[in-house]
């Protein structure tokens, strides 16, 4: 487990740039650290409604980023296999309501990347603690390709692991800080991705942890 405290230094002078990761994906650099307090406390109502918790994957292995969802929809995982519901399979409830300054962030940093009247009705909320990684995988699950991914990163730092249409092409390694957003679309939006193991660290808002949001419309 390396230390991330050292990325940290180079995270100020990027805010307000832009990273093109392909032809439409795109880093906001610092898009979300107005909005990061607001965020952070609309997830605590979130999470008290729907904790998070580990699903387990089709073939029966406990995930090891525990997650949760707000909005119409949510991403679920059990050994039935991948699923949007409308509800909560822990307690048979509706996930909790869309905070209003999430959809805005997610659909004002769409625009920004050119994807105009995007209205997300499902919000899947990732936890990682030091040491947690996400493999490579493609998110296939929605019903139409067409819409873009806005991912939101508060907290610890970490690595994107930025791959290609098929699983064995080569990985660019993209660090993402606090308050970055990301806008992936149209011929990127099947590409392979994951997350690199956490790094050791402590973040003043999260502590250690890194949390990201990533809004879609699932329906
Ligand atoms: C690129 N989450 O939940 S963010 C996921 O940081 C997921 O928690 C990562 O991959 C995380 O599925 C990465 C965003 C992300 C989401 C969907 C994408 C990146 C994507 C779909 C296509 C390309
Ligand atoms: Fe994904």
């Amino acid at each position: 487990m390396s230390d991330t405290s050292d990325l940290f230094a180079d995270q100020a002078p990027l805010t307000g740039t832009r990273t093109p990761l392909g032809p439409q994906a795109v880093v906001l650099r610092g898009w979300a650290l107005p909005q990061a307090p607001a965020l952070w406390s609309a997830l605590q109502a979130v999470v008290a409604q729907a904790p998070f918790r580990h699903m387990l994957t089709p073939g029966g292995q406990s995930m090891s980023v525990p997650l949760t969802n707000c909005g119409a929809l949510g991403w679920t995982s059990s050994r039935a296999g991948y699923r949007y519901r409308p509800d909560d399979p822990d307690s048979a409830q509706p996930w909790p309501a869309m905070p209003p300054a999430f959809g805005r962030l997610a659909r004002d940093a769409a625009q920004a990347a050119g994807f105009d009247g995007f209205a997300p009705d499902a919000c899947l909320i990732n936890r990682y603690a030091p040491a947690t990684r996400l493999s490579l995988h493609q998110d296939r699950n929605e019903r139409d390709f067409g819409w873009p991914i806005v991912s939101v990163s508060l907290g610890l730092p970490a690595v994107f692991l930025w791959g290609g249409a098929r699983r064995a092409d080569r990985c660019l390694r993209v660090p993402l800080f606090h308050g970055d957003v990301v806008v992936w679309g149209g011929r990127d939006r099947l590409r392979f991705h994951g997350v690199a193991p956490i790094g050791a660290g402590r973040h003043p808002m999260t502590g250690d942890r890194r949390i990201n949001l990533t809004f879609r419309k699932a329906g």
